[in-house]
């Protein structure tokens, strides 16, 4: 696998970090994109990347990443994303819901077509989108982050159609309840109650390597294995609202 190449967006914390570590983990340079410099800085000192500040909604931005990436790329996992916020529909910021639409649909459009002509030049490229099961169905206070991550995988849906025939895979990944304290604290505003009541009670929910070890095996399939979506949650979430929880008596 060596001199083979990979992007990871969103690789300053959470599973985009815990990506770029598993794919460096078998083999790949990992180029590390995402606003904060000092975290992917650190990060790709220590796998031996190459760090790009790159903003994901800002096409000057990605066109950067475009340069440094260069002509050949064989893997993009398009992670970064987030929610803003958890109002119900009656009172919900429209500017939230715009910055959600922006980074989780956007900005896969941004990097995706970017990078295309790179991915299809290796001859056998592949696009990991990260999704969420907030993509599949709806729930109450989330329905701008519902309704991006539905984009996240409709767009996804698409673009395996139109590159159908061509050298490269498109993959969503569609994780469930995974603890991972920058996502959930965000969309709270910082409100640490609100973090611990998401994941109170749970023995085991999901951590960002675990869907690292999902991306690192979608990707390490022979090319004819296309995995077209993948959901995964902890065994304690058999539904979104359907979550096992212990408390101590
Ligand atoms: C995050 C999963 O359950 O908070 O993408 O919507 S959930």
């Amino acid at each position: 696998m060596a001199n083979r190449t990979a992007v990871v967006t969103g690789a300053s914390s959470g599973i985009g970090a815990a990506t770029a570590r598993r794919l460096a983990a078998d083999g790949f340079h990992v180029v590390c994109a995402a606003r904060r410099e000092d975290r992917i800085a650190a990060l790709a000192e220590e796998i031996k990347g190459t760090p790009v500040r790159c903003d994901v909604t800002d096409p000057d931005s990605v066109n950067e990443l475009a340069r440094v990436v260069g002509d050949r790329l064989d893997v993009l996992v398009n992670n970064a994303g987030g929610a803003v916020g958890s109002d119900p529909v009656a009172t919900a910021d429209p500017e939230h819901w715009r910055q959600m639409y922006d980074v989780n649909v956007v900005g896969v459009l941004n990097v995706t077509k970017a990078l295309l002509p790179a991915i299809l030049a290796s001859g056998d490229g592949i696009i990991v989108n990260v999704g969420s099961t907030a993509g599949r169905i709806a729930y109450e206070g989330g329905a701008g982050y519902t309704a991006a991550k539905h984009g996240t995988q409709v767009v996804t849906e698409t673009l395996r159609l139109e590159l159908c025939g061509e050298p490269v895979r498109v993959t969503e990944i569609a994780p469930g309840m995974v603890k991972t304290e920058e996502f959930t604290l965000k969309r709270f505003g910082g409100d640490r109650e609100k973090y611990d009541a998401v994941y109170a009670g749970v023995a085991e929910p999901l951590v960002a390597d675990d869907i690292a070890d999902a991306i690192g095996w979608v990707v390490s399939l022979p090319s004819h294995v296309n995995i077209d979506e993948l959901v995964i949650r902890p065994r304690a979430q058999a539904a979104q609202h359907k979550v096992h929880r212990v408390f101590d008596k």
